[in-house]
């Protein structure tokens, strides 16, 4: 059976990267993530990605590329990643997180990120440097 697919955004603006601390589940809770969640049954990662993103912080928002690779979850799941731009809103962490923070080139490395996220941060960083 193929991985069920997890997609997660890099959103930017003004050239910092948003990262959000998960509030649950409890093993989770505390650590830093790229926001996004599970796709629904007959959504795209795409659309999934937009209502993710509108859910959990209030924000319009439309990808723009997919960052390559792909990294492995719990079993069973994959994390996919896309940049993303803010098309309107001022995330807030209204659904699954308790901060927000907005994190500069330099600042990548100041948050505690799961450890499934740090080398989707890694490659989105290898992207946003080209
Ligand atoms: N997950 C890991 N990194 C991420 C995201 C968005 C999700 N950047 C993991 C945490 C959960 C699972 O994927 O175990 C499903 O995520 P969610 O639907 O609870 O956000
Ligand atoms: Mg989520």
């Amino acid at each position: 059976m193929s991985d069920r697919v997890v997609v997660a955004g890099a959103v930017y603006d003004r050239g910092r990267l948003l990262a959000a601390r998960r509030s649950a589940p409890e093993e989770l809770a505390g650590r830093w993530e790229l926001p996004g969640g599970k796709l629904e049954p007959g959504e795209s990662p795409e659309q999934a990605l937009v209502r993710e993103l509108r859910e959990e912080l209030g924000v319009e928002t439309e990808p723009v590329e997919r960052v390559p690779g792909e990294w492995p979850l719990k079993p069973g799941y994959v994390l996919r990643v896309w940049t993303v731009r803010l098309l309107s809103g001022e995330p807030r962490p209204l659904e699954d997180h308790d901060a927000l923070r907005w994190l500069g080139p330099h600042e990548l490395d100041d948050v505690d990120w799961l450890d499934q996220d740090r080398p989707a941060v890694a490659a989105v960083a290898g992207l946003s440097a080209e």
